[in-house]
């Protein structure tokens, strides 16, 4: 079995000490199978930066390694390439994209450098996975430096349509570096599809069946893997004690009321305002949800340096204002918003106790809350999901009920529904999606990519040999 190399913007946690991501139980997982490393920026700052030394953290079999950023290079490849440009890009936001050339530089200068970093690391038999936005040029200068073992890319973000792409300066460049990995993986077939239109009609390549492309002469396959979660262990968290804890306090607090529950970090692809102005819209139009209904929105703050989000998290308090404003009772309020972070096992009681899970995304890679508030449900009397339909997620769960979040009146229609969905529906939709991300899981979206990789690994050496 092949060791696994990991790079990523953020690196572990490894052991899942009831805060780990979807993503980091997959990759834990898969790395603690395999051995290898797991790579990334340590998230601290220092003036050598990636100059400096590695931070070496080992568990077994498993390396973490990360390096620091210099204060430039976090400002100018985090702060600015990957969440000013290709942040609001691949989110199809062209009025927040910043094209700033020194941006381009940073990012370019970075993933060079922490390609740099990585070959030394390396060892003959390796296969290496590259993780989203923040390196997708990492790959060819992997190769350049003389790495030809088997790579892999997945995109956790959507990639935008050509039309979209092509206004990223230098586009042309940055999405031929991608022809430098072996397998390219994406969450949903639409941004596969867009990923092939590109290169075929900007890069000059062509389309080979079995999810195959071929661009400059090299051959690479490009396929859909939407990422799941541990759903499993969500659902045990949604019983754990400390879930039955969080979800009795809520129930106290409810009395006979229902809560809406929304959970996203911060950030303008989420949606969060147009949320809100569906709620207000249930108020005015369903009156008899005054009082008896209430939106709890859990927004952990994100990227919060950046003026594009600082000015959402003033929106959303504004609007939140004015909604409780005008609709509050003397015993309630309709909007909470809570910035904190909440663990694993809390966050399933929250979802648990919360009659319907609101989504809408106004463009998503995947969306795990989606998955995590259909785990914690309980299946005797479970909540109904409200997913927007440009949440990648969408595609495995049909039996939400699916809202435009841009169309107010018809997201207010929606929670109506849900709100007043009788049990027996609730269940069979509840089933329907809870049997389907049971299947597709972190475990099972990490072995899928795995597997690609090991196919093409071995295809290539068949060619070579023949
Ligand atoms: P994100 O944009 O971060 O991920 P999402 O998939 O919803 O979006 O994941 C957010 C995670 O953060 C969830 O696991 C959620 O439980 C957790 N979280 C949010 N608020 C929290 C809080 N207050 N306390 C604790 N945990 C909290 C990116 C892409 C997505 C893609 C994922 C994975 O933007 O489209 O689904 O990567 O590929």
């Amino acid at each position: 079995m092949r060791r696994l190399v990991v790079v990523s913007n953020r690196v572990g946690p490894l052991h899942d000490g009831g805060k780990a991501g979807g993503l980091a139980v997959g990759l834990g997982d898969a790395l603690r199978t395999r051995g290898g490393i797991w790579f990334g920026w340590s998230g601290e700052k220092s003036d050598e930066g990636t100059f400096g030394p590695l931070k070496i953290e080992d568990h077994d079999k498993v390396r973490l390694a990360t390096i620091d950023l210099t204060p430039e290079d976090a400002e100018e490849f985090y702060g600015g390439y990957a969440n000013q440009t290709l942040w609001p890009l691949l989110h199809y936001r062209l009025d927040l994209a910043n094209f700033d050339q020194r941006y381009e530089n940073a990012y370019r200068r970075v993933n060079e450098r922490m390609a740099a970093r990585l070959t030394p690391q390396l060892q003959p038999g390796d296969m290496v996975w590259v993780h989203d936005y923040h390196y997708i040029v990492l790959g060819e200068r992997l190769r350049e430096s003389g790495f030809t073992g088997p790579l892999a890319y997945f995109l956790h973000v959507p990639f935008p349509s050509p039309e979209i792409m092509t206004a990223l300066p230098n586009s042309q460049s940055i999405v031929r570096s991608l022809t430098a990995y072996d397998v390219i993986g994406f969450q949903t077939d639409s941004d596969r599809r867009n990923f092939a239109r590109y290169v075929v009609e900007e890069l000059g390549g062509r389309e080979l069946p079995n999810d195959e492309l071929e661009a400059y002469g090299r051959t690479f396959r490009a396929s859909t893997f939407p990422i799941g979660i541990d759903t499993q262990s969500f659902a045990e968290f949604a019983v754990s004690d400390e879930a039955q804890e969080h979800e009795a306090q809520l129930k106290v607090l409810l009395r006979d009321r229902h809560q809406i529950i929304g959970v996203d970090r911060l950030d303008y692809s989420k949606g969060i305002p147009e949320r809100f102005r569906g709620f207000e819209r249930l108020l005015e139009d369903y009156p008899e949800n005054r009082g008896r209904v209430s939106l709890m929105q859990v927004a952990p703050l994100s990227r919060s340096d950046l003026e594009a989000y600082s000015d959402l998290r003033s929106e959303l308090e504004e609007l939140a204002g004015h909604i409780n404003g005008a609709f509050s009772a003397l015993d309630w309020v309709p909007i909470r918003i809570m910035t904190r972070g909440f663990t694993r096992r809390a966050l399933a009681g929250i979802y648990r106790a919360s009659r319907v899970g609101l989504v809408t995304p106004l463009r998503d890679g995947m969306n795990l809350v989606a998955k995590e508030y259909v785990a914690a449900q309980n299946p005797d009397d479970p909540g109904v999901l409200v997913l927007s339909r440009f949440a990648g997620a969408v595609k495995e769960m049909p039996e939400a009920l699916i809202v435009n979040p841009y169309d107010t009146a018809s997201l207010a229609r929606a929670l109506q529904q849900a709100l007043n969905m009788s049990r027996e529906e609730r269940k069979e939709r509840w089933q329907a999606m809870f049997d389907r991300i049971s299947k597709g899981t972190a475990q099972a979206w990490c072995d899928a990519i795995l597997k690609a990789l090991e196919e093409r690994a071995d295809k290539k050496v068949q060619v070579r040999s023949a």
